[in-house]
């Protein structure tokens, strides 16, 4: 029975993504779902992307957590179109939240749409939003055994970000271990190493996110 309702509840998210996909694409939106745990730099990435991008793509942010409009706010700042959406304590966006969340946002003027999850490695992604990507961002200190711990969102992703490089000196971060699990578990994603904070590798993330 349990098995039952978990199957009818990801069936309705599926047909919900797929109306959202249907509204971005008649509205020609690309849209990029950010995976990560909390604090792997979601908003810090936004942040850089929106002041390196704004000037040649028209750039629209949803922004997910627990509680708080606090990354709302750093993306607001920054004068890109942006909701926030507050799931009260669930661990994942849902595309039922995306679908409303369209309603407060200038579709029309919008080319690139970045989703930030909820911070959260497991259940969002069993979630599909209507997103053209997904990108899973895992940082340095967090250790390089998250893929093989974490595998779904490494298999469901396109892009992975390894990110906050610049502190790989001060860590015992394998990278020998983080490239084998990946290759078992997704031969096929990309990884970019960057480090958000000082630049660092960051020009191949904005050429692919150029060309999404
Ligand atoms: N050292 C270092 N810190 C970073 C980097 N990127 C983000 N941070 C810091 O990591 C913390 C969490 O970043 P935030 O973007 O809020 O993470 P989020 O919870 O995934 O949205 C902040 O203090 C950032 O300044 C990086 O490349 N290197
Ligand atoms: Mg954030």
């Amino acid at each position: 029975m349990q098995v039952k309702l978990l199957t009818n509840i990801l069936k309705a998210n599926k047909d919900l993504a797929d109306t959202n996909r249907t509204i971005f694409h008649k509205a020609g939106i690309k849209v990029i779902n950010l995976i990560s745990s909390p604090g792997a730099g979601k908003t810090t990435l936004l942040e850089n992307t929106i002041e390196n991008l704004s000037s040649c793509l028209s750039l629209g942010v949803i922004e997910g957590d627990l509680q708080t409009t606090k990354d709302g706010e750093r993306i607001a700042q920054l004068g890109v179109p942006v909701v926030q959406i507050n799931t009260q304590g669930g661990c994942h966006l849902d595309a039922n939240m995306v679908n409303q969340a369209l309603t407060e946002l200038p579709l029309e003027d919008i080319q690139l749409l970045f989703i930030e999850n909820v911070g959260n490695l497991v259940c969002p992604a069993s979630f599909a939003l209507g997103e053209d990507a997904k990108v899973v961002i895992t940082s340095v200190p967090e250790g390089s055994d998250k893929p093989a711990k974490y595998p779904i969102i490494f298999e469901k992703a396109q892009i992975c970000l390894l990110n906050k490089i610049d502190l790989l000196p001060y860590t015992n971060f394998n990278r020998r271990e983080f490239y084998e699990d990946l290759q078992k578990i997704n031969p096929s994603l990309t990884v970019f190493e960057v480090s958000v904070l000082t630049g660092e590798g960051m020009g191949a993330w904005y050429s692919w996110v150029k060309k999404i």
